[in-house]
């Protein structure tokens, strides 16, 4: 069996679709798969992962004007639901805005639904900010089920990375194998995250 998108990973990604998107949680319909969900800061990746998972250039709008996705995105790719979320913390939105960004956050995760997994977005090149730190201990609260994904891996040396790695882990309390390097622009980390994405969807 090849490298590629193989029984080992579960899901066939090639197939994936856009499906909704939401600018109100109490539009959400009610849960019909199983869902895995990203969030992180503002600008930090989350669509451009989803692309690199889908293996699309642009399933998901992606910006370097961060505040891009301003809904919730839905996709699926056979039979998962994959949840892209609006930002967190840019300074620049109105207030109004932010505000609306972080109550569809919340609400998305307090809507009790088929949460399998929160994908959590962490810029490799810094540590996690105050607002990821809250982030990850709402999930713990919640009893979600969640990964740390290090984006933009492309920007460091393997090692640099490996290291910050063990860094992020530490200080987030996880066991390493939770947090998972990855570059949505070279590829890296797409099969521990697939392998992770199988094991809490089935
Ligand atoms: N070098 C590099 N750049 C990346 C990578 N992933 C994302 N980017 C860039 O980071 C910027 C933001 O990417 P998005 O995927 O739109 O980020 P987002 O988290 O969805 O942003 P919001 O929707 O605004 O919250 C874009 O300019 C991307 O090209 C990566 O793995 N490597
Ligand atoms: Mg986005």
């Amino acid at each position: 069996m090849g490298d590629g998108v193989g029984a080992h990973e579960g899901i066939d990604y090639r197939r994936a679709a856009f499906v909704a998107a939401y600018s109100n949680v109490r539009a959400l319909p009610a849960s019909t798969m199983p869902e895995v969900a990203f969030l992180g800061r503002s600008n930090v990746g989350k669509s451009s992962l989803l692309n690199a998972l889908f293996s699309r250039k642009a399933l998901a709008k992606v910006s370097s004007k961060p505040g891009k996705t301003a809904t919730i995105n839905f996709f699926e790719a056979d039979g998962v639901a994959f949840v892209d979320l609006p930002g967190y913390g840019f300074a620049k939105v109105s207030n109004a805005e932010r505000a609306a960004y972080a109550a569809l956050i919340s609400g998305y995760f307090e809507d009790e639904r088929s949460h399998n997994l929160a994908v959590q977005l962490v810029d490799i090149r810094r540590d996690p900010s105050p607002l990821d730190v809250e982030s990850v201990e709402a999930l713990g609260e919640l009893g979600i089920p969640f990964v740390i994904a290090l984006t933009k891996a492309d920007k460091l040396s393997r090692s640099k990375a490996l290291s910050q790695r063990a860094r992020v882990a530490r200080l987030l309390e996880l066991e390493p194998e939770r947090v998972i390097v990855t570059s949505a622009e070279k590829g890296d980390g797409m099969r521990e995250l697939r392998r992770a994405i199988a094991e809490a969807t089935t």
